[in-house]
């Protein structure tokens, strides 16, 4: 088979980067490790920028993303017993949309599908070959016979545990990292959200966050150690948890319902740099990683791909290459705006085992002064409701 893009990887990023490939009459074709069923079924991120929301709308993606989508003027940040609000409106002139990562990948499936666009789903023994060379290649089994992809450029959008980044030649990247020592245990509840906007809760026990997918779906979170046994986590004790870490002094109560579904999700901060090497260009959580408390990592894939799709644009169209070029740098200063707002949220809201109480007054004082300080606010919200793309 030959294409003039190989993307290896069917999370959002590669799929939106095919999508905006084809509206520019860019080829190319997609392979992804596992099944159709899968990859629209993994429930992931939930929070998308005013800017993400822009770009799937402007490119055909709006429908049902308009209709189900839910528009969210702010979020609440509690603790002592306090809920407080930030008004991205008021602060920023913009909002966020919560709309389930699993949702966009269905939609973006569909319209590949609608315009004949080639998702190869289900294969296995992925590679990348001649990176550095004008053609490299994707090799892979399909049904268990060998197939190859001969392309122009390789896209690597296969995530962080994808097999592109690997595949770079030992030094060429460096590697700048952070792990916390903590993890989220994450649950999906068949219960009506019991509050309309987010709620981010730094309690002595520990971080909780409040979330929603639907009118009719609530997703919660507790901070819980690095190394949890989820089996130890059952329904009435994560219930438990949740009540007393996200509870208020005015008697707000959480709706509990049958829990649909349970994960554990790492902390990690992760980047390389650059994010391409030859005519392979790294995108999305192939080349970066946040903790999840900003709610940046799909908005950070959509930005990445947004630069890739313009400057793949530009030189199979008009042979220019400097767009591609500078992909890596254009990019890898939002992706640091990104790790630092993630970092500092997260540093913000959870309780480290290691921590004494000088570092929970400091946390608490910064807490204070987030709600209380207008400028200080307004930072903390530019950063959730996201920075122009550039
Ligand atoms: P993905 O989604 O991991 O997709 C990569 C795809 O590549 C496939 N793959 C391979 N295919 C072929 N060959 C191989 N060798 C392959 N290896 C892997 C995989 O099967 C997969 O289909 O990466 P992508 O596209 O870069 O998208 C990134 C986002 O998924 C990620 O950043 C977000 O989910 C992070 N995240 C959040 N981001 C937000 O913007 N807002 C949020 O509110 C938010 N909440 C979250 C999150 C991530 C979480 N977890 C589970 C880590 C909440 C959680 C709990
Ligand atoms: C989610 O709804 O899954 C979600 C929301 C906000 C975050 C992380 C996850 O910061």
């Amino acid at each position: 088979m030959r294409t003039q893009v190989g993307i290896v990887g069917a999370g959002p990023a590669g799929l939106l980067l095919s999508h905006l490939l084809r509206l520019a009459g860019v080829e190319s074709v997609v392979v992804e490790a596992r099944s159709r069923d899968y990859v629209e079924h993994r429930v992931r991120a939930g929070v998308l920028e005013q800017g993400t929301v822009d770009l799937l709308v402007a490119s055909g993606l709006g429908e049902r993303l308009q209709r189900e989508g839910l528009c969210h003027r702010g979020i609440e940040l509690r603790f002592a017993g306090r809920g407080h609000r930030i008004d991205f409106a008021a602060l920023t002139g913009k909002a966020i949309t919560v709309y389930g990562q699993q949702e966009v990948v269905k939609d973006l499936i569909g319209a590949a599908l609608r315009a004949g666009s080639e998702i190869l789903f289900d294969v296995t023994d992925v590679s990348v070959h001649d990176l550095d060379s004008p053609a490299p290649r994707v090799t892979f089994h399909r049904n268990g016979v060998p197939e190859e992809l001969q392309c122009a450029v390789i896209a690597g959008t296969d995530g962080f545990h994808g097999v592109c980044r690997p595949s770079i030649p030992p030094g060429v990247l460096a590697t700048f990292e952070r792990t916390y020592p903590f993890a989220w245990l994450g649950i999906l509840a068949a219960a009506p959200p019991s509050h309309d906007e987010l709620i981010y809760a730094y309690h002595e026990r520990g971080f909780a966050l409040f979330s929603m997918r639907s009118p009719e779906v609530t997703r919660l979170y507790l901070q819980v150690a690095p190394d949890e046994n989820i089996d130890e986590w059952s329904d009435a004790r994560i219930w438990r948890e949740l009540h007393t870490r996200l509870e208020t002094d005015d008697g707000w109560r959480l709706n509990e319902g049958p829990v649909l579904e349970k994960l554990l999700a790492p902390m990690r901060s992760f980047v390389v740099e650059p994010m391409q090497y030859g005519r392979l260009f790294l995108a999305g959580d192939a080349a970066h990683i946040v903790p999840p408390t900003g709610a940046k990592g799909m908005n950070l894939a959509v930005a990445d791909v947004s630069v890739l799709a313009r400057a793949l644009t530009a030189f199979f169209t008009s042979g220019r290459e400097d767009l591609l070029e500078q992909y890596s740098a254009t990019c890898l200063a939002r992706v640091w705006r990104a790790e630092h707002f993630s970092w500092w949220m997260t540093s913000m809201l959870h309780r480290f085992p290691d921590g004494d109480t000088f570092q929970h007054k400091l946390q608490r004082s910064q807490l204070d002064y987030v709600v209380s300080s207008r400028a200080a606010a307004t930072s903390l919200a530019e950063n959730y409701v996201g920075l122009p793309l550039p």
